[in-house]
């Protein structure tokens, strides 16, 4: 099976091709659909986010950097318990050094954000519809999910010149189910995602070899408010291989694929939405 094939969303739906997608989601650990959101569709969901960004009113204590490099969020107790009760809200999380030392911002706030999560599904009317849709019911059921739940959702935003870098990890690290297998992210282009931008990265096939490590809560009243179980790993670079995908393309994740994606010292935004499934059977 060629790892340059190009699959559209349809595929999933035509019998010869739907096989050669799976196929190539068990293989690798991944898979790109093209056409999955129609251009104005993708407008539509970065057009509500920028409402939703124009009126977001965030208090001081609650101005938390996200990142993947130190765990930024979980830092300090203020920031550690907006993020970690942030599961069934709408709640806002930035670049580094978009803040001044009040607390207020230093570049335009459309451009201060990293992410919005983690329940637009919920309360999001044109999120929820897309996140519930029947082609994304499709899939799922065509990937053999039973009963498939949303865990979270989140609007990245990869900002132009100050995207931050998300260092390779999997997704089973931080959303664990037993037995292991049972989560798969879906990651929708709301605008082209380019080498240049900060694409995803994968190490094909590394969903094979089970976690290397697990987030777990420490005992309640103390802090920090996660641990881990077993260890960050170092990948070879020369093992990932660049995911780019066209607005309305998705890229399907299984749960414990490695995968990353590079800082954005481009001029261009880099929107996606994303949520993560799992099978609750
Ligand atoms: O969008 C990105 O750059 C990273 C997203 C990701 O790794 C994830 O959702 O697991």
């Amino acid at each position: 099976m060629c790892r340059g094939k190009q699959f559209y969303f349809c595929d999933v739906d035509c019998a010869s091709e739907a096989s050669s997608v799976l196929y190539m989601y068990q293989e690798d650990g991944y898979v790109v659909l093209d056409g999955l959101l129609t251009s104005q569709e993708c407008d539509e969901l970065r057009q509500r986010m920028a409402e939703i960004v124009e009126r977001m009113d965030v208090p001081e204590h609650c101005r938390t950097t996200f990142s993947t490099y130190h765990d930024e969020q979980l830092k300090t107790q203020g920031n550690a318990d907006y993020f970690i009760t942030s599961g069934d809200r709408i709640r806002f999380f930035f670049e580094k050094g978009v803040f001044d030392d009040k607390g207020e911002f230093i570049v335009p706030k459309q451009r201060s954000l990293n992410k919005v999560g983690h329940a637009l599904h919920a309360y999001e009317p044109l999120y929820e519809k897309v996140t519930h849709s029947p082609k994304v019911q499709g899939i799922a059921k065509k990937l053999g999910l039973v009963s498939p739940v949303i865990l979270q959702s989140m609007f990245i935003f990869k900002q132009p010149g100050i995207g931050g870098e998300v260092t390779p990890h999997q997704d089973a690290t931080f959303l664990y189910t037993e037995p292991l297998g049972r989560v798969m992210g879906v990651w929708i282009a709301l605008e082209d995602a380019t080498i240049n931008n900060g694409c995803l990265w994968f190490i094909p096939g590394s969903h094979n070899s089970g976690i290397t490590r697990r987030m777990v809560r420490t005992p309640k009243g103390t802090f920090p408010l996660t641990d881990f179980i077993g260890r960050e790993q170092t990948y070879d670079d020369e093992k990932f291989v660049a995911a780019p995908v066209k607005k309305g393309g998705v890229i399907l994740i299984h749960g414990q694929v490695v995968h990353r994606s590079a800082e954005n010292t481009s001029e261009e935004s880099r929107h996606v939405y994303t949520f993560h499934i799992m099978e609750a059977q």
